[in-house]
């Protein structure tokens, strides 16, 4: 569908840039915070790309105020980052730290005095590691309450300051790597206890939505979901088959909960038969019921393309945590898809698919499905970047892949989807949670490599500045 004309942007749409409290806190201990799960989990050997960890990352805890500084320079409408739970509650369910609210409150207050907007994450995966201990954390009950709990004081704390919440970062994301694939927290590699955890992390997030309502707080509440549609490889009936498997377990499976708070038939059915579905508990549809978000929000990077697998198919893949491009060997799941090859994309050096095009079909999709506002929580480019001698950061790469999906995001607003706005990942360089810090983001270089924090100076890359300018002009790119 191609449009003789664009719509513009709307005039209050959210340019906006994004971060997570590991990926750039540092400050690991300081002012009473608790350990977390990925402060424990980064110290196994092997977890990580080159042992990296998130103990000093970015130190954003300490340049905040450089930080929105240069946000506020940059003219950033909106800026979107996490809160640790373990900095608020280091224990996860008892005394409150006030130094830790305080600090989130502070950086709540200085990006107010610039008008930038903040977009406050209740969880991007730092459970704190005492639940973890008492109770192994997702897996129990009991972490329900002690999120709701921790959820209510954020929002009775910042009631009327902040108007836009994200409940859970990537449910699908951390729950897949943590119980399934055990390449996050906890490092378990069991799918019955993926499912399970899953699904507690499912009613975790309807009772802070129903805590929200219930407690009248002002603003707009949801997920933030990493999704890209699947395409099938070709016209092949069983790869189509196999693209629609893929829909309804990778998104599906997630988002049906989220707005019709139930799971897909077709999933639950395949669950049953393998022995693998969730333990669902009298009052636990009522409870996903009152669980639907304001919007949804999309982390997206990029488009997935699967093909038949067979029974005896493949399963297990393997990431590219190493910048080494082509090392990726796809995986699957026997009897419903593999993933496989697009020829028509290019990739990134850590193999991922480069495809604007996949943005407005994701969100068509999602709007489609169920009928609610987008707003985009994370999108960007991570690559090698290279600070020149006189300071300089030549991004073009990042400024193209930036670009391509703004052109899209016009295109879908145009094909009539309501988009609240677009936050870029990342606004400062971070770290990569298993791809160290030489996977960058952001439009602002932080200087530090894997193992030498070095003095972790800011410098405008080019990027920066392309931004700025799309801002200042609501969309126009060039
Ligand atoms: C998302 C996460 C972010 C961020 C991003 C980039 O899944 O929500 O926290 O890390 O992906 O991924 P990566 O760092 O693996 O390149």
């Amino acid at each position: 569908m191609e449009h003789k004309k664009l719509v513009p942007f709307p005039e209050d749409f959210l340019w906006g840039s994004a971060s997570a409290a590991y990926q750039v806190e540092g400050a690991m201990e300081e002012d009473g915070k608790g350990l977390s799960v990925w402060d424990e989990f980064v110290k196994i050997p092997g977890k990580t790309f080159k042992e990296t960890t998130g103990e000093v990352a970015v130190d954003h805890y300490h340049r905040y105020k450089e930080d929105v500084q240069l946000m506020a320079e940059q003219g950033l409408k909106a800026y979107r980052f996490s809160v640790a739970w373990s900095r608020v509650i280091p224990d996860g369910h008892g005394e409150v730290n006030e130094a830790g609210l305080q600090f989130y409150e502070n950086l709540i207050d200085e990006l107010l005095a610039h008008n930038i907007e903040p977009i406050v994450t209740l969880y991007h995966w730092d459970i704190p590691q005492a639940l973890q201990d008492k109770y192994k954390g997702w897996e129990s009950r009991q972490v329900i309450e002690d999120f709701t709990r921790y959820s209510t004081i954020l929002f009775e704390r910042f009631n009327g300051k902040v108007n836009y919440w994200v409940t859970l970062n990537e449910q699908n994301v951390f729950t897949s790597h943590g119980y399934m694939m055990g390449s996050h927290p906890p490092g378990v590699k069991d799918p019955k206890r993926f499912y399970e955890a899953n699904h507690i992390a499912n009613l975790a997030n309807a009772s802070v939505i129903k805590a929200f309502r219930e407690l009248e707080i002002k603003g707009k509440i949801g997920p933030s979901f990493a999704y890209g549609p699947t395409y099938a490889l070709d016209s092949k009936p069983e790869n189509q088959l196999a693209a629609d498997n893929n829909e309804t377990f990778n998104a599906h499976f997630w988002m049906d909960v989220y707005v019709f708070g139930k799971y897909p038939k077709l999933a639950m059915k395949w669950l049953e038969e393998n022995n693998l579905a969730p333990t669902i508990e009298e009052g636990d549809y009522a409870l996903l019921a009152e669980g639907k978000p304001d919007f949804m929000g999309l982390n997206y990077y990029r488009s997935s393309t699967v093909e038949h697998n067979p029974l005896d198919g493949v399963s297990e893949g393997k990431m590219n945590t190493t910048g080494e491009k082509g090392s990726t060997e796809a995986g699957g799941v026997p009897g419903l898809y593999k993933g496989t090859d697009n020829p028509f994309v290019e990739k990134t050096n850590w193999d991922w698919d480069i495809d604007p095009t996949g943005l407005r079909i994701g969100m068509r999709r999602i709007d489609s499905r169920y009928e609610l506002p987008i707003l985009i929580t994370e999108n960007g480019l991570g690559e090698y970047d290279t600070l020149e001698e006189d300071g300089s950061i030549h991004d073009t790469y990042r400024i193209d892949y930036l670009k391509a999906h703004v052109k899209a995001i016009q295109e879908t607003i145009s094909d009539g989807v309501e988009v609240l706005g677009y936050c870029t990942w990342s606004y400062t360089d971070l770290l990569s949670w298993l791809n160290g810090y030489q996977k960058r983001y952001g439009f602002v270089y932080v200087d530090r490599e894997e193992n030498d924090e070095k003095e972790l100076k800011r410098y405008k890359k080019d990027s920066y500045h392309w931004y700025k300018k799309v801002i200042e002009n609501n969309g126009v790119t060039d």
